[in-house]
């Protein structure tokens, strides 16, 4: 087996991953919220902006790689490959309608962490087969943050879980009033975003949310992953 990177060995320990999307806080908020998460507790950050340009994201996505840097915590960038050497991302995360892996890979350059979405068993079996660096899978529940999927619900979480040895973190309409009932259906690893960066309290909410996983138990830190 060949031997993990640090952002592979951080992305193995890592159980819960916040997007800070920018459709919820303002651009010029963005700098606070991800200190307040990753004060909380956030194991992996992302940054999402649909609405933005690639050279709009480019400052923003340089500051707070360098913020996340300092915190030990994996800094990736949501649909742009292309921005990962000079944002000094860690990583890129990838749709089921974007690039293959393989091709981002070779745009990303190598070392770089590379995820990739699935909303179906069947979608995160065939994913793996690409050989990213972790898979998303969800959405569980309905979201405002995606709002054209359909929910794949809590059934399949188990089979994912058994069936995949990379990194798998849930996601979609994840809270922390739902989060036991989300753990308790198989899942070792989520994503929140909204119920993070919508809390009177983002850095308290999170460290909730972080206690919450920790005390289900160390499943995640246990399993293989590659
Ligand atoms: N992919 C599947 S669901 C989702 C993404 C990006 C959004 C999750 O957001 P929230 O606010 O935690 O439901
Ligand atoms: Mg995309």
């Amino acid at each position: 087996m060949k031997a993990r990177s640090e952002q592979q060995e951080r992305l193995a320990g890592a159980r819960l991953y916040g997007i800070l999307d920018l459709s919820y806080v303002r651009e010029g908020e963005a700098v606070a919220m991800t200190r307040k998460l990753l004060a909380g507790g956030v194991q992996v950050l992302q940054l999402r902006a649909k609405a933005f340009s690639a050279s709009q994201l480019v400052p923003l996505a340089r500051e707070l790689s360098g913020i996340c840097r300092e915190a030990g915590v994996p800094f990736i960038i949501n649909d742009h490959p292309d921005l990962v050497s000079e944002t000094g991302a860690d990583g890129v995360h990838i749709g089921q309608d974007d690039l293959s892996v393989e091709e981002v890979r070779r745009r990303a350059g190598a070392g770089v962490l590379v995820g990739k979405s699935t909303h179906s068993l069947a979608q995160a079996l065939a994913a793996e087969n690409e050989a990213p660096d972790y898979l998303g899978f969800g959405p569980l529940f309905a979201t405002p943050t995606k709002p054209d999927y359909i929910p794949v619900g809590l059934t399949d979480i188990v089979e994912v879980y058994r069936r995949v040895s990379l990194p798998v973190f849930c996601i979609g309409g994840i809270k922390k009033e739902n989060l036991p009932e989300v753990l308790a259906a198989g899942a070792e690893r989520v994503v929140i975003v909204s119920g993070l960066l919508l809390a009177n309290d983002p850095k308290t909410h999170t460290h909730a949310c972080v206690s919450i996983l920790n005390a289900s138990g160390d499943a995640a830190a246990t399993r293989p992953t590659r």
